[in-house]
């Protein structure tokens, strides 16, 4: 039996902003095209099949595309929704998780079973199960191999949306953990012959840990964060042969671009002879991590003149930045706006306003205060007073005074109160 494993499809999903159906789209007619091509008897999709769990209608017409064009090839489709998405069809409640697709091959049958995403706290009750993520999974495959024993099929498949012991993360899933309590061990599966995990970003094998099962993440098709960048992307291919034993292929999905990561000064990245000369930067979605120790003016109207897909720019200025507490102490010497905001802008830039910065400060802060006047907010004549600067020195963070700027009430008594001696409790929650 030949299935094709795929996962985390992400439908509707943005890369920093870039529209990725398209390439989605793209990428659902090529798995068409391979599930015929490798003449498989179904595909399996662990779950996220959407981005939302409430999915955008140009999401829903793509998705809806694909699963037509599966019926048409007369290729089965087993999707099971992943930890944030409604279902699209067939394999989402708990309910149906020993109810397979019986296929067969030459060598006899193969029940395909779908395991949801199993919220511990949703599904412990129906599942007879602890308040862990390794109890209802291994509960549901107790369901499974029960189910399949009676049926006599020895031959298993299930496709799961979990995260499971050993496995490795990127930066673009959502965490299941948190809400999930824990990973669940590879073993719960035991028994089976192979199952097709969603939930990592990244394709890996987990079958070490369950003895003659087969475990596998497909990974994402496409890339949805730069730690990805080293990823080749793909989906499996998985040969149950008659014995039950599997034999696992990657097919390498496109990739509409590269993920590139630069780092280094602005003008040494855009030189002559620099990266900037690269052609593949020029296509490729590209992560800029400027160094330079000030700030410079439109860093990405420059960067995108040269590599316009520039998706993301950092700043990781060379030499040290100013540090919290002295950054505290230093506001609270002062009461002048343009200095405070000179503050602000050393930093974020790792360098001091220079005249002109200082002098756009000046004249955008009093543009303020004399629109603050007009509306009575200040008197006339009366700058920024009763700015709470004494507070600010007994402030214990920049959050927990901002939290109590421009508050009249006496704050600082009214937290120590509260606080009953706690001392740093107050103050991080509140504003914002
Ligand atoms: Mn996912």
């Amino acid at each position: 039996m030949r299935l094709l494993h795929t996962s985390d499809w992400h439908l509707g999903r943005t890369l920093y902003g870039e529209n990725l159906l398209t390439h989605q789209a793209a990428f659902l007619d090529w798995l068409l095209a391979q599930a015929i091509a490798q003449e498989v008897h179904a595909v399996l999709v662990a779950g996220d099949v959407y981005d939302r769990a409430v999915p955008t209608t140009d999401a829903v017409t793509v998705l809806d595309r694909a699963l037509r064009g599966f019926a048409a090839a007369r290729i089965p489709v087993l999707v099971t929704s992943g930890n944030h998405v409604a279902g699209v069809h067939l394999r989402t409640a708990v309910a149906d998780i020993a109810r397979p697709v019986v296929l067969a091959d030459e060598h006899g049958e193969v029940a395909l079973y779908g395991i949801p995403y199993l919220l511990p706290d949703a599904v412990m009750d129906e599942l007879g199960a602890e308040r862990s993520h390794a109890s209802v999974l291994a509960a549901a495959a107790r369901l499974i191999r029960a189910d399949a024993d009676e049926r006599g099929i020895t031959r298993t498949v299930a496709a799961a949306h979990a995260f499971i012991t050993g496995g490795v993360p990127s930066d673009s899933e959502r965490d299941v953990r948190v809400g999930g309590i824990g990973d669940a061990p590879a073993s719960v599966f035991a028994g089976l012959s192979y199952v097709a995990l969603g939930h990592l970003h990244g394709q890996q094998d987990l079958s070490a840990a369950a003895a003659v099962t087969t475990v596998r993440y497909s990974g994402s098709p496409l890339a949805f964060s730069f730690s990805e960048r080293y990823h080749t992307k793909s989906v499996t291919l998985a040969e149950i042969d008659g014995a039950g034993q599997v034999r696992t292929t990657k097919l390498s999905t496109p990739v509409p671009r590269a993920l590139r990561e630069v780092r280094g000064r602005l003008d040494d990245l855009l030189a002559d002879g620099g990266p900037a000369s690269a052609s593949d930067l020029a296509e490729a979605w590209v992560r800029v991590v400027l160094t330079d120790p000030v700030r410079p003016a439109a860093p990405m109207e420059r960067l995108r003149a040269k590599w316009p897909h520039t998706l993301v720019l950092d700043f990781a200025p060379d030499g040290e930045l100013t540090g919290a507490a002295t950054d505290l102490s230093r506001l609270a010497r002062t009461a002048d706006p343009v200095q405070i905001c000179g503050h602000f802008v050393e930093f974020t830039s790792g360098g001091a306003a220079d005249e002109d910065q200082q002098a756009v400060l000046r004249d955008v802060i009093e543009a303020v205060l004399a629109s603050d006047r007009a509306d009575g907010l200040l008197e006339a004549g009366q700058g920024p007073a009763g700015r709470p600067s004494d507070d600010l020195a007994d402030a214990n963070s920049i959050d927990e005074w901002l939290a109590h700027a421009g508050r009249d009430d006496d704050w600082l008594a009214e937290a120590a109160r509260e606080a009953g001696g706690i001392g740093e409790a107050g103050g991080n929650t509140a504003a914002a």
